[in-house]
């Protein structure tokens, strides 16, 4: 969705665009932008029908919701300059036509003002309506709707139509007979003031919760025009008499629709339903669904765009995070800490990640951690281990997750290759499983870590990389004969994956009771019953596949495999 840099386009190419899409189509449909965000919405949403890709030709800067969106009623209150600045958030967010609500127009020479700037911005349309000024919005009943004299109005527009340098730009005349109640007759007898004083078209205004109105106006509009010998394209404002359709317009002659005012509008209605969601709860989770996810509102205004660059030309150190506070019956030392020829699995792991550029090393600690004696480590203690177990102890390290990390457990050892694949690999939480257990699960004696996925792995994966297969089940409960991969103890979360597993993490903390998938409570769970978690609520979980080049120390037998393979 997001609008990006190199997709923008230069004014006088822009201005143009609009007189070539009337020549082309004769019908356009315009929506209303106030601001940046809202013209990045407007200018990129697209809605596959059958065969058909509808999107919007372009942009409505309108008076109404530019007021509004800076606090204030529509009474031409928002100065020229204040008008320019949304423009040109419109115009740098978009690449599309752009059509300037003129309210007024003010007073003549203003208007022949207010010409040039919107012209050399590479606007393609200014509408002025036929109101004295400061005029009053048209949508609200008994408000005072002063028309201004026609003659005056109809030399504003020829004073702005000589101030124009340029051939691509469009003055239009607003008529508001409609709307100040003089009537059709008044109407048309604007229309064609203002067309042979050299507008480029005309727009009628209604407030009526009918079409019939201006579509009485379209009839009389094509005799007008058979009258003077030429046609300008006609523009109408549905927002009160909106369920006419495209179709029925453009049956009746009209050039141009105008959705004025309707993405201010939902942005208003979210807001003030969000806002009350969050006081009833005295929180915001209750309003999340209300709301676009921190990384949807990233994306469309470019920001990931900006990261991913920063990202290829300085590759930042990525930190890594070994849980290692928990005890093991078998061992009466920390697993992490246990020997293999004569060097610790720990400091095995920290030369690995070393040698893959990784410096940035936490290891979370509990039992004997004075046992702990590799350097170049930060330690973060879970004196708690006896209660808590692996999740919480990552969890000690909460604060450290930040930008993104890998996680690895403290009982394995693992090749380089698969670092520098996990890091190469694209995902916001990927987890390294290895397909080499469907050929050896008959020589397992121990509880492993399973993985039941929604397609079997091919038989040709061979080497590493990176495949999409759905996970569905992770856990040590799966059957041996079932399961597709085993999770080899390695994962990686993106920036993005730390937000999910906090999230979820301090979630279930505050409002989980009871067994948790595999754990008899949230206190005990393991890393993959928050990882179930994860996919249970639906965020994808990517995959990493190996075959082999890694190993764990489960158990005493292990230490023997493992030092002969070293
Ligand atoms: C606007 O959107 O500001 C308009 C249309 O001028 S209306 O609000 O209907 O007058
Ligand atoms: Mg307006």
């Amino acid at each position: 969705m997001e609008f990006k840099l190199t997709s923008r386009i230069l004014p006088n190419v822009r201005r143009r665009m609009l007189k070539d899409l009337l020549e082309k189509k004769s019908f356009i449909r315009i929506i209303e932008a106030h601001n940046g965000l809202s013209a990045i919405i407007a200018n990129n949403i697209k809605e596959h029908y059958k065969d058909e890709i509808r999107e919007f030709d372009g942009f409505w800067a309108s008076s109404f919701t530019d007021s509004a969106a800076k606090g204030y009623p529509d009474i031409e209150l928002v100065g020229a300059e204040s008008r320019y600045e949304t423009i040109r958030q419109i115009l740098n967010s978009s690449n599309k036509p752009i059509i300037i609500d003129g309210d007024t127009g003010g007073e003549a020479a203003n208007f022949e003002y207010f010409i040039r700037a919107l012209e050399d911005m590479g606007v393609s349309m200014v509408i002025i309506e036929d109101k004295k000024f400061p005029k009053r919005n048209s949508l609200e009943g008994g408000t005072i709707q002063d028309q201004a004299d026609p003659d005056i109005f109809a030399t504003k527009i020829k004073r702005g139509k000589e101030v124009q340098i340029s051939d691509d730009f469009m003055i239009i005349a607003r008529i508001e007979s409609l709307i100040a109640g003089s009537g059709l007759r008044d109407a048309i007898y604007r229309a064609k003031k203002y067309l042979l004083a050299g507008a480029d078209g005309i727009m009628i205004h209604s407030k009526q919760r009918d079409p019939k109105e201006i579509l009485n106006f379209a009839i009389e509009y094509e005799k007008l025009t058979k009258e003077l010998g030429f046609r300008k394209p006609l523009v109408c404002v549905p927002t009160t008499y909106n369920t006419i359709t495209e179709e029925e317009l453009i049956e009746h002659g009209f050039n141009i629709v105008i959705y004025a005012n309707h993405l201010l509008r939902a942005a208003h209605k979210a807001m003030k339903e969000t806002a009350s969601i969050i006081l009833r709860n005295k929180r915001a989770f209750e309003a999340e669904s209300m709301c676009s996810p921190v990384k949807t509102v990233f994306k469309d205004v470019g920001f990931l765009d900006v990261k991913e660059k920063d990202l290829k030309y300085i590759k930042s150190p990525i930190k890594v995070i070994i849980p290692a506070a928990g005890s093991d019956p078998e061992f009466n030392i920390p697993k992490g800490m246990t020997l293999l020829k004569s060097k610790p699995v720990l400091q095995r792991q920290i030369e690995t990640l070393k040698n893959c550029g990784i410096n940035d090393i936490i290891v979370i600690r509990g039992y004997k951690k004075e046992e702990f004696t590799v350097d170049g480590i930060k330690y973060i203690d879970n004196d708690e281990y006896d209660e808590y177990y692996i999740l919480h102890s990552l969890f000690k390290a909460e604060w450290d997750m930040g930008g993104g990390f890998i996680f690895i457990y403290s009982d394995i050892l693992f090749n380089e290759q698969i670092i520098k694949n996990l890091l190469n690999s694209k995902g916001d939480i990927i987890l390294v499983l290895d397909n080499s257990y469907t050929y050896h699960k008959h020589k397992i004696d121990k509880i492993l870590e399973l993985v039941l996925t929604k397609s079997k792995p091919s038989e040709q994966t061979r080497d590493l990389y990176q495949i999409k297969n759905k996970i569905f089940r992770i856990g040590r409960s799966i059957n041996k004969d079932m399961a597709d991969y085993e999770f080899a103890g390695i994962a990686y979360f993106s920036e993005y994956g730390v937000e999910i597993i906090r999230r979820i993490y301090n979630d279930c903390k505050m409002n989980h009771k009871g067994n948790f998938h595999e754990a008899d409570s949230f206190e005990k769970a393991s890393f993959v019953d928050l990882i179930q978690e994860v996919i249970d609520r639906g965020f994808q979980v990517d995959i990493l596949e190996v075959h082999k080049g890694w190993i764990e120390i489960h158990n005493k037998k292990d230490i023997e495999f493992a030092e002969r393979l070293i």
